[in-house]
């Protein structure tokens, strides 16, 4: 007899939580409330721009009932680096760690404390940001250096907010992706989605790709453009030149709006078209012909990426592209880029900081970078230069969260050399890395969706959505915010923090009327900006001190940044010529589509996409060197070498490697899990000149070279 069992699914909606896309996703839930299926909800109405290899729905159930997950916290029992680890208890781990804080707060100054971050998954940003207020350390180590304050900071000069975003609903005539790749990031930051561009695309868009490597849009675009690696900048530049000389520029808009084109109009004299077509192996006439299009197609969208983030002169370089959409009116417009009021919740900055405890900038690690200080944030590379040098003073300890520094730092060996230098080093995760092998003390980290959290990131999207608890932790895994409060409870800070930290949910509602608990309710949910045209309130549009859109900044002027997007600087170059010679390709990067930076890298389902370092070469380039597709190769530049696997493409320039980012091995036998061999940024370098204004360094155009040598791998400096 068949005795038939009935299942018992549940199914709740979810938001994704794997990139800052946050797409609106369906689970389902076995009677043990295992999650065991995850699908795009396209019927929500709400945001779902699914990356090609689908990397949320396949990552979310694994992720949550992974057998690697860590689960409890561990001391360190061997070496640093051995990988070798006893479970203790929370209060083990949290009262070790407070006495250690406590230890070298009143000995070193609090400034000896560094708080490393990734971007926030739910709250462990804003936690850790006010913990660092009230311990009175401005050491707070971010990503900021190189992803989203640069096009932030372009947008707040030149427009007056960083919340600006593309006209999701009408159809521009002329879209430009700009060192983005939606199909894999969802990222653009713009927030166009992928559907977008094909109805605009369907409704005769003209799409314009600036892109060395190559992505599913490049085919189908009208232009695309293989510049050099890191000279966007200088690009720029030659099409605000052209559309100034040939006078395609929106007069009136220029005329009314905006404030500086003149200075602009005196720059772009300052240099020749030949001069941009060196800079960025463009010919003239394709640099008349996309100008032209993207001016005389209007209403126009550029959307821009992190390629654009990465280098000397990063802010530079984004102001030069927000030129372009003040000389064409592009700015406030239908189907342009629009000015978005943030919704109604608790401002995140009033959650980090306090004016009673305003941060001891002046006493920071990089504090000769104006944003850098402004924004929050200490470049990575100016914490490891710190803790090596010992100038002005010594790191002591480092609480990571959300970060994996060894893989995702400029210059590995010298991350791995400082991280291994601080005497106490905590590192919270939910899987083990290159990063957790070499603490202290590791902390077991929840999910999203394995507690009560929001999500408000990334800030210029100014929405924010509901990620209530769904599913059991793994073990006695906490959110990281927990961590945080319980410690800031041991630090004599509990006045500054919660009894409970879920308090803190109801403080991020407080400006929308909901309570946590109704915001989570099925109809809410999420809320969202509101755009804003420019013809709503022509005299005062932009949020700057002029209230118009400015070429020319003022606010520049007073921080030492140069006001206006120069030729010279934009072009400005990171490296030698002699290093050039020897190392005669230019190294470039995109992220990977399988995974989010260097993280979820056990997740079986997405190894079928991506099981290994792809590194992409020109036919010509790789017979050069002797190189065969399929073969693994030496990368390497003056800072060490890598090997990865070839594959030939025939849309690579020749002069150009475009390598994978953020790949180390889960299953490796080495304790530190291989950190060295297939990692992009042992060849990257942080010491040196980087953005002045961010810190920001170069990523996009790095010098290296390739060969085959059938020799086990080692790590030697090439210059050794
Ligand atoms: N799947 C996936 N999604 C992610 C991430 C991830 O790692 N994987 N990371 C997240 C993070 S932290 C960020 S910041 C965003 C970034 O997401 P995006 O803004 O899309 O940026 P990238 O993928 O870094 O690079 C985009 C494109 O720029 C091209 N490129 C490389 N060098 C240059 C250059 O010098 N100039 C120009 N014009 N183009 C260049 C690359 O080939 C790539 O196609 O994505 C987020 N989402
Ligand atoms: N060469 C080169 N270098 C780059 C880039 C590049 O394109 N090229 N991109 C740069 C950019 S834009 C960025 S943003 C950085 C990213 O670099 P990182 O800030 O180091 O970020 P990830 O590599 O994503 O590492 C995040 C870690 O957090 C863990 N994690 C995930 N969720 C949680 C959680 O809820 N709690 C805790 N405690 N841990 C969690 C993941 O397992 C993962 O190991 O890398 C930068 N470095
Ligand atoms: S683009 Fe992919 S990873 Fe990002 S939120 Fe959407 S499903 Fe998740
Ligand atoms: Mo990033």
């Amino acid at each position: 007899m068949f005795q038939r069992t009935t299942v018992m699914e549940t199914k709740k909606d979810i938001y994704c939580f794997v990139c800052p896309s946050h797409c609106a996703l369906k689970a389902t839930f076995d009677e043990n409330g295992k999650m065991i299926k995850v699908v795009a909800d396209a019927g929500s109405g709400q945001h779902v721009d699914i990356c090609d290899c689908r990397k949320g729905p396949v990552t979310i159930p694994e992720a949550h009932s992974h057998g690697k997950r860590l689960q409890f916290p561990m001391k360190r029992a061997g070496e640093r680096g051995e990988n070798k680890w006893i479970r203790i208890t929370w209060d083990e781990a949290l009262d070790t760690i407070a006495e250690k804080m406590t230890h070298y707060r009143d000995t070193y100054g609090p400034e000896s404390i560094a708080m490393v971050l990734g971007e926030p998954k739910s709250m462990d940003y804003a936690f850790a940001q006010r913990f660092a207020t009230f311990l009175e350390t401005p050491n707070v180590i971010t990503p900021g250096n190189y992803c989203g304050v640069q096009t932030g900071h372009a947008d707040q000069f030149s427009i007056g907010t960083m919340h600006v975003l593309g006209d999701t609903g009408y159809d521009p005539k002329c879209i430009i992706i700009w060192g983005s790749n939606p199909q894999n990031t969802g990222s653009n930051f713009r927030c166009f989605t992928q559907k977008d561009v094909a109805r605009a695309m369907k409704n005769g868009a003209k799409l314009i790709m600036m892109e060395p490597g190559k992505n599913r849009y490049c085919e189908k675009a009208d232009h695309w453009l293989r510049l050099k690696p890191g000279s966007d900048g200088s690009l720029a530049m030659g099409m605000a030149k052209v559309i100034i000389d040939e006078d395609l520029y929106d007069k009136d808009y220029v005329a009314n709006y905006t404030v500086g084109f003149e200075e602009l109009k005196k720059e772009v004299a300052n240099f020749t078209l030949q001069d941009v077509a060196d800079e960025t192996w463009i010919d003239i006439e394709t640099i008349r012909t996309v100008a032209r299009t993207y001016a005389t197609s209007k209403p126009g969208l550029i959307m821009w990426g992190n390629a654009l983030e990465n280098s000397v002169a990063a802010l530079q370089i984004c102001r030069a592209v927000s030129m372009l959409r003040g000389l064409t009116g592009n700015v406030g417009v239908e189907g342009g880029e629009l000015i978005n009021i943030p919704a109604k919740f608790g401002r995140p900055g009033r959650f980090y900081f306090d004016r009673s405890h305003p941060r001891p900038t002046q006493k920071s690690i990089g504090k000769e970078f104006p944003i850098a200080m402004g924004a929050a944030y200490v470049p990575t590379q100016s914490l490891v230069q710190t803790i090596l040098s010992e100038d002005p003073y010594p790191v002591k300890m480092a609480m990571c969260h959300v970060t994996n520094p060894l893989l995702t730092y400029p210059d590995s060996v010298a991350t791995y050399e400082a991280f291994m230098k601080v005497p106490f080093l905590v590192v919270a995760e939910i899987f083990p890395t290159s990063t957790t092998a070499i603490a202290d003390i590791v902390l077991p980290a929840a999910l999203p969706l394995e507690h009560n959290s929001i999500a408000y990131w990334p800030a210029w999207l100014g929405h924010i959505r509901a990620m209530p608890k769904c599913v059991e932790p793994p073990g006695e895994a906490w959110p990281d915010s927990r961590m945080i409060n319980e410690l800031a409870k041991r630090m004599g800070m509990r006045e500054h923090f919660f009894e409970d930290w879920e308090e803190c949910l109801d403080v991020m509602m407080a400006d929308s009327g909901m309570t946590y608990k109704e915001f989570c309710e099925p109809d809410k949910r999420v809320i969202h900006p509101t755009k804003t045209y420019l013809k709503d309130n022509p005299e005062r549009y932009f949020k700057t001190p002029s209230g118009k859109f400015e070429f020319y900044s003022q606010q520049m002027v007073q921080l030492g940044i140069s006001p206006l997007p120069t030729f010279k600087e934009v072009s400005t170059q990171r490296f030698s010529k002699e290093q050039w010679e020897r190392y005669p390709l230019y190294l470039t990067n995109g992220k990977e589509g399988a995974y989010f930076s260097s993280g979820y890298r056990h997740i079986e389902g997405m190894k079928k996409y991506s099981a290994e370092a792809i590194c992409e070469l020109n036919p010509r380039t790789a017979s050069r060197y002797g190189l065969n597709e399929g073969e693994m190769i030496w990368i390497e530049s003056r800072k060490g070498r890598i090997q990865q696997r070839l594959k030939i493409s025939e849309h690579v320039h020749p002069n150009v490697i475009v390598a994978a980012f953020g790949w180390w091995d889960t299953e490796a036998e080495h304790n530190e899990y291989d950190w060295r061999r297939y990692n992009i940024n042992i060849l990257t370098e942080g010491d040196g000149a980087n953005c002045p204004a961010t810190g920001s360094v170069q990523l996009r155009g790095v010098p290296v070279r390739v060969y085959a040598e059938k020799q086990s791998w080692g790590n030697e400096r090439a210059d050794a």
